[in-house]
């Protein structure tokens, strides 16, 4: 009897563009807070971080390369982590400030996202009652006027170009389409397996955080590419954060939390760190008997180019 325990590969999304400070006082706004978090998350058992940049004077995200150089170059030199750059960033940047500091440093991993989209959480300023800064309140609800670009020819000029300096991918995919989006570039030649499919639910603007939305998803990919070819992984916006990833473990899959996803650690509670989120899911992890992935596993599940090969 297979006694070996499947290795699961915790993602951690320190930051992101979309909460904004308001939201928690635990969210990291400033180099040296991004730092240390993604840091902690690490060695709370991430393989992969996830990374966006924002303004230090007031948290608002910026594409600003020389922001990323604050703390890109520090966390790697302390963890041997996957890092994994935003081509998202948000939806008020163009595509060419999404791609600046990607394109200069060529990392092991980006986000890749496979469609056009309404992204919004423009719903949650009504239940803030103090901002912290000026920005914040007309960026959150101008979220419900703002595409999320991401045509056909953007995509595949992220993956020749970044493809093309050997950076893989985490394709977001927030609906049953972007799966078929992705099935179109595999048949064009531009993505090569293993592909890693983040699938991602809850946030308004893609499919809702519904189990049954799962179960379409991964047989889906199955069909689509083989259950061989790819890597599944959940990501669950909000409240539906553990839950959602949990499911998704158990459905053969890998996880990603932190507090670009959701400022939650339980319902009604805020986490106090992305490392918590980390330790959290990685207790329920262990308790369903599933090994932690290290970042040389993820490096191996995911066929990626090595830490060697980055440019500083
Ligand atoms: N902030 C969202 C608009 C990614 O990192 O590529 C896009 C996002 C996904 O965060
Ligand atoms: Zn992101």
């Amino acid at each position: 009897m297979n006694s070996k325990r499947r290795k699961v590969i915790i993602t951690c999304a320190v930051t992101g563009a979309t909460h904004v400070p308001s939201m928690s006082e635990h969210l990291p706004l400033t180099p040296s807070d991004i730092c240390t978090q993604a840091i902690e998350a690490a060695k709370a058992g991430a393989a992969i971080i996830h990374l966006h940049a924002r303004d230090p004077k007031d948290g608002r995200p910026t594409p600003n390369p020389d922001v990323f150089r604050q703390f890109v170059p520090q966390i790697a030199a302390v963890t041997d982590s996957v890092i994994n750059i935003t081509t998202g960033g948000s939806t008020r940047m163009t595509l060419s400030e999404r791609l600046a500091y990607p394109l200069l440093a060529a990392p092991e991993m980006c986000s890749l996202n496979m469609g056009s989209m309404n992204f919004s959480i423009h719903p949650l300023a009504s239940k803030i009652t103090s901002w912290r800064y000026d920005w914040e309140k007309d960026y959150v609800e101008g979220m419900e006027d703002m595409i999320f670009r991401n045509t056909f020819k953007d995509i595949k000029h992220i993956m020749l170009e970044l493809g093309g300096r050997g950076t893989r991918f985490e394709f977001e995919c927030y609906d049953l389409g972007h799966l078929y989006s992705l099935a179109h570039f595999v048949d064009e030649g531009l993505v090569k397996p293993p592909f890693f499919i983040q699938s991602v639910f809850g946030i308004l603007g893609g499919m809702g955080a519904d189990p049954e939305n799962m179960t379409v998803m991964r047989s889906t990919a199955d069909r689509l590419f083989g259950r061989e070819n790819y890597q599944f992984s959940v990501l669950g916006a909000g409240r539906h954060q553990m839950s959602l990833v949990t499911m998704g473990a158990i459905m053969g899959g890998n996880v990603r939390v932190g507090l670009e996803d959701s400022v939650y650690i339980a319902k009604g509670v805020k986490a106090e760190s992305n490392a918590q989120q980390v330790r959290k899911i990685r207790r329920i992890l262990e308790d369903l008997s599933f090994e932690i992935a290290t970042p040389d596993d993820a490096r191996e599940m995911l066929g990626l180019k090595g830490r060697d090969k980055v440019s500083p």
